[in-house]
């Protein structure tokens, strides 16, 4: 089963650990990595989203962090900060900066994204095939208020993501998300075939807007999902009304989401609309937390097929059972 996952970071990563289990060795899973939170640092291209992926699935991350590497120093960082050289906000570990080395080193040579995705991950062996979104470059930036304009002026500024999430945690209204170059983007070389061959396609719980969100943003991506022969399933990242890690809440107001399992459902959207005819949406079905399980009603009255079932991926058994969840309904929904 050639199964298709459009992935952000953590929790994508460990949604991919439970797909993973579930679906055993012979499993033919592709990743569509978010890198739009990717970030130019001490002249390193360093690739958040695809590195949690590569780092959880092959088994060196940093598991509390889910970022990062496991038994991390920091040496560099520390000299780095000796030569009054920033940022500081950021937490990259000596490892990690070998990642990025390699990564840098190799664009440099003139490899693309995606080729120097599958050799850094040619050494995790991560047990899926992971593919950037784009070769191109995509940098997601938050609108934010001025914090020191002049009141009354009002003023905004935009901020690269990672300084939007790692430096100021989010604290501050976001006014907007902009995927930066993202309407020049081209998909990287296999993730339309991807989602053209899949028997499956899953939206795991990853931030909607500036993981899945942006991945949908370049051009052709979209349409492939909602164009594809296959079952299209989401999984909602909330539960009970909050985002069950990291701070979505923040970005899906950005964009006019409320933050409920069904208003997620909504802005994706369903591909069949609500009269049974052709909607503009992706899903084809809707996994919600037992705790929303009123939701349901409404996620099916908005025409897409929905299930309650346990979404908290506490351990490995529970994330399997939510994706052989996933699984299922997507099965049912196959459309004949
Ligand atoms: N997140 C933090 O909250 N603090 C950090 O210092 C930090 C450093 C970091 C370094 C490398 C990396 O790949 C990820 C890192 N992250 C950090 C997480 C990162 O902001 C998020 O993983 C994604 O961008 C959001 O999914």
């Amino acid at each position: 089963m050639r199964i298709v996952v459009l992935a952000g970071g953590i929790g994508g990563a460990r949604f991919l650990r439970g797909l993973k289990q579930a679906v055993g060795p012979g499993a033919d899973i592709t990743v569509i990595g978010n890198t739009g939170d990717d970030i130019h640092l001490f002249g390193l291209k360093v690739c958040p989203d695809l590195d949690t992926v590569m780092y959880t699935l092959g088994g060196g991350i940093h598991e509390e962090q889910g970022w990062g590497r496991s038994e991390e120093t920091y040496a560099v960082k520390s000299e780095l900060k000796a030569y009054g050289v920033g940022p500081e906000w950021f937490g990259l570990g000596d490892k990690d900066f070998a990642t990025h080395i390699v990564r840098t080193q190799m664009l440099g040579a003139g490899y693309p994204l995606s080729a120097v995705t599958e050799a850094l991950c040619d050494r995790w062996q991560p047990g899926v095939r992971l593919i950037p979104m784009s070769d191109d470059r995509v940098e997601t930036h938050v609108l934010i208020e001025e914090p020191d304009a002049e009141a009354g002026q009002g003023g905004r500024k935009a901020v690269h993501f990672q300084e939007f999430w790692v430096k100021l945690h989010a604290s501050v209204p976001a006014l907007g998300i902009i995927p930066v170059g993202a309407e020049t983007a081209k998909p990287a070389p296999g993730v339309l075939e991807a989602l053209a061959q899949a028997d499956v396609i899953i939206l795991p719980p990853s931030n909607p807007v500036v993981s899945v969100g942006t991945i949908l943003a370049v051009p052709g991506i979209r349409a492939a999902v909602a164009g594809a022969s296959a079952p299209v399933v989401g999984l909602s990242p909330i539960i009970g009304g909050a985002p069950v890690r990291g701070m979505a809440d923040k970005v899906l107001a950005a964009v006019g989401v409320e933050t409920s399992a069904a208003a997620v459902a909504r802005h994706y959207g369903g591909r069949a609309a609500a009269d049974g005819g052709r909607g503009t949406g992706l899903l084809d079905g809707w996994l919600v937390d037992e705790s929303d399980a009123a939701a349901v009603a409404e996620v099916e009255a908005a025409g897409i097929p929905c299930r309650a079932v346990p979404l908290w991926m506490t351990d490995l058994d529970t994330t399997a059972a939510m994706a052989r969840a996933a699984l299922a309904l997507a099965e049912e929904v196959r459309r004949a």
